[in-house]
């Protein structure tokens, strides 16, 4: 497999995260973002994903798959070991909201084309467009901080895909300086993930195209 990724995009880090829980091997094809105008929008990525978007995962089959969370739960649906979602509905859908806070709620107001366009569109200040960010964040954050169960991860004892989206949150709150002290669950459940092999080897700063 094939993922088109970069270091930074905490929707690729969700999607490395996944395939090294499942210990599945994947070459990385670096698309840089913001590089002579971003890689995303070169005629040889637009074929690969007509979205401009990272990530996206070529299967072995030829087939391209993109959005992280499809990405996920169809590693998860053909990998099922070790799961990242419960069996029991209930559990699974208490996992799928803390996942969706961070994936539909927080990332796609806060990503980078977003801020951007505040910025270069809008003409919005720095100042502005940290405050934007942060407070997305924090309204985001203090639901999950209401939302994560005892137990060393974000929804108990086993990792989940709750996980696998809160910590490159997390990573990027921290990049953009939004303090943490008032979320000590979703800390504490970050620095689990982050002793366990599959979540340390996919972090930004350990990948081939870190700056
Ligand atoms: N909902 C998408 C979000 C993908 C996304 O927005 N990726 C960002 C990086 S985190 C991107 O590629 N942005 C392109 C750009 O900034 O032009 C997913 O979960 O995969």
């Amino acid at each position: 497999m094939k993922l088109y990724t970069y270091f930074r995009s905490s929707a690729a880090y969700r999607v490395r995260i996944a395939l090294n829980l499942k210990g599945l091997p994947y070459e990385m094809a670096a698309i840089h973002l913001t590089k002579d105008g971003g890689y995303q929008r070169k005629p040889e990525f637009t074929a690969v994903n007509a979205q401009m978007r990272v990530p996206a995962l070529k299967l072995a089959s030829g087939d391209i798959l993109t959005q992280s969370l499809a990405i996920i739960e169809y590693l998860d649906d053909t990998h099922p070991e070790p799961p990242l979602l419960p069996a029991d509905p209930l559990a699974r859908a208490k996992v799928r909201a803390i996942a969706q806070i961070v994936a539909c709620d927080i990332h796609p107001l806060n990503n980078l084309l977003v801020l951007q366009y505040l910025k270069r569109q809008l003409k919005h200040e720095q100042v502005e467009i940290d405050t934007w960010y942060h407070h997305w964040v924090i309204e985001g954050f203090n639901a999950i901080e209401a939302m994560i169960t005892a137990g060393s991860y974000a929804c108990g004892a086993s990792v989940t895909l709750a996980d696998v989206c809160l910590v490159p949150q997390v990573f990027n709150a921290r990049r953009l300086k939004v303090p943490l002290d008032a979320f000590p669950k979703i800390v504490a459940a970050d620095a689990a993930c982050l002793k366990l092999p599959a979540f340390d080897k996919a972090r930004p700063e350990n990948q081939p195209d870190a700056e």
